[in-house]
């Protein structure tokens, strides 16, 4: 049998599983770099190990496969900040660091610190590499760990500082177990009897609703999601992560519930005698903290893991299964459609209600630009297959309660909270999707953490579009500091959130070698937008808005 290096194997195992990108900051592993020559990896080095564990996780979220990230031991506990998201939001993302090797530890080695206990709280499985030949079975059980159950980022420590130690050569066949190169790896039924059970339930209610959760769309499942609704008639709120699972335009379609949800979708979730929690863990951000549906309403949970199942609200009855597969089995379980004009139509009126409340700053023609009226010009202009990657905070808010997806294949990708998560994830997302238009929807806040990314989208060729909320300041932390003075801007309270003013983010991003396009008056939004992803450049549109507007939450 021929020997291989370790490097070689490490770079063709992962071109087996169909990794395309590597997203890195060097100088790890270098053997497996160097033998990615001879795959059709590319190797996207960027500016901070955060970003790069971004980028895989929006990799990892636009494919529906695992992303990949690597730093050496110095950047390893940034590499393990930026799996934060990853891991809140079911993300199949494989880390790998250097880390101390047995020489190196009590010593003062150069940069060395146990980094290995930071990557505990943020991955499914956190393992050292000790030995080469410990590297296939440990590469292998990455994926498995990742794609399996509710999927989840992963952590490989190689030992070196630069993992140099864990290269060598052996006999190491290269195995590809095909099941483990995607989400869902497999594809389990749920028990007949539960689904029977919450099939009556929901036929015997008069008020159900559906929140579609991150799981659908991990699953795949927004057909059977849909076609399920349409059969009870159910009207049917999503999750931030379950946001691309209905169109907005679908009359059962009631949008996003919660913190940052709408306020009609709150309205009927509260006053809802039965919730489907479909995919969704219900936590704090869906439900308002377990406010929404109040403690105490029936509630049935479909997920891939028993123990979400009740978590937050005792379930009457737990579907354990892969969604697409558990819905099916629902639709196919209920008997003749059912119609509930009373109650659709009740919530119907009640999303009309809110869309007609903000309707006057949705169609705003103001100067500095109302961010309503962004979303209106995205939700207009957004073609079908698009991918629109939100970044935290008042981003997730305008584009989850204000962007309607209502085209084919539309999907939405949302920072779980870590400030800073949208453009890098979305420069992820564009190398998995190339084919797909992918548009970052930011604040210039968000935008700062990692700026100098527009240097590796241009270097790379990574043909995204950003585009920045620039109101000049942290809007969303104002009301917060405006309670803590008292409810009045007095001594130097915007210290804090209000940045120098006139920074011109397209003259930036034309120096770092992307297209960029100003935006000042609501009319100019359009025509940006067309002129961005006509361009077929990486290209960042800076649109200039109102300091004071913020969307009403929480
Ligand atoms: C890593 C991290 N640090 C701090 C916060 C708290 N935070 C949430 S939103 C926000 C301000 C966001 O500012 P910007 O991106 O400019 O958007 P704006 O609120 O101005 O629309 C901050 C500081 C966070 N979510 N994540």
């Amino acid at each position: 049998m021929p020997t291989m290096s370790t490097g070689r194997f490490f770079a063709h195992t992962l071109q087996g599983y169909g990794v395309t990108h590597v997203f890195i900051v060097p100088a790890i592993f270098h053997q497996a770099m160097a033998a990615m020559e001879e795959t059709d990896i590319q190797r996207i080095t960027t500016h901070h190990e955060m970003s790069a564990a971004y980028m895989a996780d929006g990799y990892a979220r636009a494919g529906r496969k695992p992303g990949v990230c690597m730093g050496q031991a110095v950047g390893a506990g940034n590499l393990a900040a930026g799996l934060r998201d990853a891991y809140q939001s079911c993300s199949p993302v494989i880390a790998i660091s250097g880390g101390p090797q047995p020489d190196a530890r009590y010593r003062y080695f150069y940069q060395i610190v146990e980094d290995f206990p930071m990557f505990v709280p943020v991955t499914k499985l956190n393992a050292m590499v000790q030995r080469p030949h410990r590297l296939p079975d440990l590469l292998r059980q990455a994926f498995r760990t990742a794609t399996t159950g509710a999927p989840g980022p992963v952590h490989l420590e190689l030992p070196g500082r630069l993992g140099e130690e864990v290269q060598g050569e052996g006999d190491f066949p290269i195995i590809v177990e095909e099941q483990f190169t995607r989400v869902p790896a497999y594809r389990l039924a749920p028990n007949p009897g539960d689904v029977e059970r919450a099939v009556a339930l929901l036929t015997a209610a008069e008020r159900p609703v559906i929140v579609a959760g991150g799981g659908i769309t991990l699953s795949d499942a927004r057909g059977e999601l849909v076609e399920l609704a349409e059969k009870l008639s159910i009207p049917v709120a999503v999750s931030m992560n379950g946001k691309e699972n209905i169109a907005d335009n679908h009359p059962l379609c009631m949008g996003n519930v919660g913190t940052y949800g709408r306020r009609a979708a709150n309205q009927v979730v509260a006053e809802a005698e039965l919730v489907f929690f479909a995919g969704s863990r219900a936590g704090g951000l869906t439900t308002n903290n377990w406010k929404l549906p109040p403690p105490g309403t029936p509630t049935i949970q479909l997920d891939i893991n028993a123990e979400e199942l009740g978590r937050n609200y005792p379930a009457r009855v737990g579907l354990l299964g892969d969604a697409k597969l558990a819905l099916r089995q629902m639709i196919d379980a209920s008997g003749r459609s059912l119609s509930r004009p009373g109650w659709v139509q009740y919530c119907q009126e009640t999303l009309r209600q809110w869309r007609e409340s903000i309707s006057h700053e949705v169609n705003s023609d103001a100067v500095p630009i109302r961010p309503e009226r962004i979303c209106k010009e995205i939700s207009d202009f957004l073609p079908q297959g698009a991918i629109l990657v939100a970044d935290t905070g008042h981003a997730a808010i305008w584009t989850g309660t204000m962007i309607g997806l209502s085209r084919p294949a539309q999907r939405y990708i949302r920072c779980a909270g870590t400030l800073g998560w949208g453009f890098p994830a979305a420069l992820g997302a564009k190398c998995a999707a190339p084919d797909h238009p992918v548009l970052c929807f930011t604040g210039d806040g968000g935008l700062c953490y990692h700026l100098a990314e527009l240097e590796t989208a241009a270097r790379a060729g990574i043909n995204a579009v950003v585009l920045v909320n620039n109101n000049g300041a942290l809007q969303q932390v104002k009301k917060g500091i405006d309670k803590a003075y008292g409810g009045k801007q007095w001594g130097r309270s915007k210290e804090m959130w209000v940045f120098r003013p006139g920074t011109d983010y397209a003259r930036v991003a034309e120096d770092l070698g992307c297209l960029g396009l100003r935006v000042e008056a609501p009319r100019q939004i359009r025509p940006a937008l067309e002129k961005a992803f006509a361009a077929d450049r990486p290209t960042l549109i800076d649109v200039v808005t109102d300091i004071e507007a913020a969307p009403a939450w929480g």
